[in-house]
Parts: C-alpha cells; structure tokens; sequence
C-alpha cells in the first residue's frame, strides 16, 4: 500500500505490548542533552526488552549522508546505543526522515534496527494506527515535493553513496542552508499539513489513529468517528514522545512520566 507516494510497511500482524514513538530527533555531530534523553528512553525501552518496540518515525540525525558518520564524532553514541537495545532484544525500527534518507543496508547491520523507507501500519494499544514522517502531509510545499522525487531517486542515492564523505557533507550543508533561506522567504503555512492530505491518508489507510512528525508541533486532534491524529514534537526540544501500552497511548516527557494531551490543531 501507499499512501501519498510513501511506500507503507504492514507490522499489524506482529505486535508488541508496548511501543514507543518518536521523532524528529536531529541528533547532531556534536554533543547534545536530545543524546541523553534517547540513552535513556532505549534503557527504559530494555527494561522489558522482548515485550517492547521502539519507532524512530524519521529525522534520528540532523543529517545522514555517509556511513562514515557510524564511527564519527557524537553520531556513534546513538548507534552504540541503538545496538545495546537490540542486542537485548528491543525491537527498533528506524523510519526515513527527509534529512536521513540515507540510512540503509551498513548502519541496519551496526545497530541491529530494521530501516523502514517509508511509513507503517501497527497497532497502538490496540487500535489500527498509521505512522508517517510527515513530509508527505505538506502538499502545499510544491519546491519541496518536487525535490524530493529526485533526491530519492535511485540515481541520486547512487551517486551519493560513492561521493567522498566530505563531498557528501558540503553537498548536504548546501542543501540545508537553501531550505533554510526558501524557508525564511516562504509563509509558515507552506510547512504544514493540509486537510485534504490528512483526509487523503485516513481514507487510503482506512486506519483509526494517524501519528506523524515533521512539523514540529505537537497536537492531539480527535476526528469524527472516534478517529485521532497525534502530532509528535521534535525530540530534541525536550525529549518528549508517545508510549502505547495497556490500552493506552499518550505523550511522555524525558522521564518517561505521563503528560497531559497538547491542544488540537486546524488543518486549511
Ligand atoms: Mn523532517
């Protein structure tokens, strides 16, 4: 199945008691308390390691261009750790975000998580859920849209993939410093979902509970016909996340406590 162009991995037929979310992490080449609270969000994660599974829905690195970054600078820390979860048997899936896209088959191998291109269907305490990155909700971003065709295309990614680390490095830094100036320009409605992609994924899907990241902003929105979207903050602002377990799904900050819902939000 796809929904909006992203390919959807089926997980529904092998659920675990608990999953946990989050997105949007940008960890960066240098340190960073988001490399802390994700330490300890995997150790808790390992406290039940068989009956828990952990979803990075896209964007774990600020970037990802070149397998180099597995044994460089505060990069390495998130895949030891990664692997120290999985070695106990922690189920992590790792989802493409739009800054590492990159990740494949070697950094799968390292940390022992499985690398999902595009979104996934699980359930969450129960109910059929939708996970996407998000990007594919901002129809209204045309630049970014068409981009994204060829960035991701096979070629593209081939030739990144033999281009030198430091090329793939200059190259991204440009990339970056574009999206940051189109950005600047830009209206901020451009970076957010619209309604009709929202409807366009319940409606392919034919899911109960739509979460997703990207957009940074976290929110809780209950559709018609007990239907939900959850809006995931970007992890590095203060380490927050959702946790599915015992019929119940909801935010968590950085200890892993409880939070109240975040406020619903307006789609035009
Ligand atoms: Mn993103």
């Amino acid at each position: 199945m796809k929904v909006l162009g992203t390919a959807i991995e089926d997980l529904s037929a092998a659920p675990r008691r608990t999953t946990v979310v989050v997105s949007d992490l940008h960890l960066p080449a240098d340190a960073s308390p988001a490399y802390d609270w994700f330490d300890d969000l995997l150790a808790r994660a390992a406290c039940a390691p068989s009956d828990t599974r952990v979803v990075v829905l896209g964007d774990l690195f600020d970037v990802w261009v070149s397998d180099a970054q597995l044994r460089a600078r505060a990069w390495s820390r998130a895949v030891a750790a990664l692997a120290a979860a999985t070695a106990q048997g922690v189920d992590v899936l790792v989802a493409h975000g739009n800054r590492d896209y990159m990740l494949g088959a070697r950094f799968a191998s390292v940390t022992g998580c499985r690398i999902v291109a595009g979104g996934l269907r699980l359930a969450l305490a129960g109910r059929d859920a939708l996970l996407l990155h998000g990007d594919e909700l901002c129809t209204r971003d045309l630049p970014y849209q068409r981009a994204k065709r060829w960035l991701r295309h096979p070629l593209t990614r081939g030739f990144l993939r033999v281009l030198p680390a430091r090329a793939a490095f200059f190259l991204a830094a440009r990339a970056r410093a574009q999206s940051r100036a189109v950005q600047a320009r830009g209206t901020r409605d451009r970076y957010e979902a619209t309604a009709a992609a929202i409807e366009a994924a319940f409606a392919t899907a034919r899911c109960d509970v739509l979460v997703h990241g990207h957009v940074h902003r976290a929110a809780r929105t209950p559709l018609s016909g007990a239907r939900e979207v959850l809006v995931l903050p970007a992890f590095d602002e203060a380490g927050v996340h959702l946790v599915a377990a015992d019929g119940l799904l909801g935010y968590r900050d950085r200890h892993g406590a409880s939070l109240p819902d975040f406020p619903p939000q307006i789609w035009r």
